[in-house]
């Protein structure tokens, strides 16, 4: 007996077979899926302040008209469906610690596909809120697995786990892979494992569509601000521009493996276009020290920068002038770090033809680039 038959509300849902579901193309996320033609629903949590800005050109896009004010939506009560018309970008508030909601959103929109990236990202914030970053991350996980099994679509949709390369934490072997053993640094890692595991276990235990794409760090100018890529091109720019004197940075020795954020949702549709689900690595195969992003970061704005000390001492002078504009503030360093990330996207590149098509020196380049538009047409706006 399945949930479907013992819930009044979920027996009347009548789903047709698989296949005929699928073809729907309803997935819960996304802008490349937009392009592909799928009707697309993100969720989102219930904020006092704005906090759709980086979804705001989907709605411009979809409605063709110039401008949709945020209070049209954030105010919204929750679960209400948001005003979209004929688009196909419909937003839902929701939260991955309500059950009850994501079943009632999963019910209403039967997608055909669902991307899990929500999360408490934040690695460090994660050490300040364990326990809520454990809920979110690795419960909320099992929450909306669960929620489409108690709608009865466990057979009918796929599953994207953004699992993550904080998933290896410690070094145990360079490159990692799929077969790497994990040995994760923070509360965020830990939660992120569990996540990954119940995905694992509920494609085995219950034949679900379910894969966990083992993301590296993936960043473009919409990164938030307080990611060390974002923080660096953004100072990059304020400091060119006058508009800020120094950027403190924590621990610019660790090493990650950065990718464009356009590529890797490239491979997570890729995963779930599969015949059989399975787990993959997306990375670029190269690794670079925070310090090296900070130094193109700067070139890029005409900023040559020399290096002097070490440890919280180790600072970065603007070389024309003379002035500290890169500190060390160690505020920013965690209670425990991981210190070198350097994926290999073999299986990814075999089997789904996946591999990055924007390299390091370009990523860099357009998210300064982005940041010292954004802050002249700030200036103009203010002047
Ligand atoms: P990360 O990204 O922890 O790798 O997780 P983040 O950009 O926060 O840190 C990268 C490295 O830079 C060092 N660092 C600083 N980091 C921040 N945020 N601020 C600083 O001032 C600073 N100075 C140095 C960090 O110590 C770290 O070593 C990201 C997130 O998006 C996760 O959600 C995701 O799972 C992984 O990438 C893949």
């Amino acid at each position: 007996m399945s949930i479907v038959d013992v819930v009044p509300a979920f027996a009347k849902l009548n789903l047709p077979s698989t296949e005929e579901y699928q073809k729907r193309k309803v997935a819960l996320i996304s802008e490349l899926l937009l392009s592909k033609g799928y009707q697309v629903h993100g969720i989102i949590r219930r904020s006092s302040s704005f906090n759709t800005g980086r979804l705001h050109h989907l709605y411009e896009d979809q409605h063709e008209r110039p401008c949709l004010t945020s209070s049209l939506y954030v105010q919204r009560s929750t679960r209400a469906l948001l005003p979209t018309g004929p688009g196909k970008f419909k937003l839902h508030y929701g939260d991955l610690s309500d059950s009850t909601n994501l079943v009632y959103i999963i019910a209403q929109v039967q997608p055909t596909e669902i991307y899990n990236l929500g999360a408490q990202s934040h690695v460090k914030v994660s050490f300040e809120m364990a326990e809520y970053t454990g809920d979110v991350d690795g419960l909320g996980t099992l929450r909306l697995l669960d929620a489409v099994r108690t709608c009865g679509l466990e057979k009918h949709v796929k599953f994207y786990q953004a699992s993550t390369s904080e998933l290896y934490g410690k070094v145990v072997e360079t490159p990692q892979s799929e077969t790497t053993p994990f040995y994760p640094r923070s509360p965020y890692g830990c939660a992120k494992l569990y996540a990954y595991w119940i995905v694992v276990n509920y494609r085995e235990s219950y034949g679900m569509f379910a894969c966990n794409g083992i993301l590296f760090n993936h960043e473009s100018p919409r990164r938030g601000r307080t990611f060390v890529t974002r923080k660096i091109s953004r100072a990059a720019a304020d400091i060119s521009l006058g508009k800020q004197s120094c950027l403190y940075l924590g621990n610019i020795d660790a090493q990650r493996d950065w990718g464009h954020a356009r590529d890797y949702v490239e491979g997570m549709w890729r995963m779930l276009q599969q015949d059989t689900p399975e787990d993959f690595v997306l990375a670029t195969g190269e690794t670079h020290p925070v310090r090296e992003f900070v130094n193109k970061a700067f070139a890029a704005v005409g900023i040559e920068l020399k290096w002097s000390g070490e440890g919280v001492d180790e600072q970065a002078v603007d070389v024309k002038t003379g002035k500290a504009v890169v500190k060390v503030d160690p505020k920013y360093f965690r209670p425990a770090e991981v210190d070198l990330l350097l994926g290999n996207p073999a299986k990814a590149e075999r089997l789904l033809g996946w591999k990055r098509q924007i390299d390091f020196d370009t990523l860099v380049k357009e998210m300064v680039e982005a940041d010292v538009k954004a802050a002249k047409s700030l200036v103009e706006d203010q002047n």
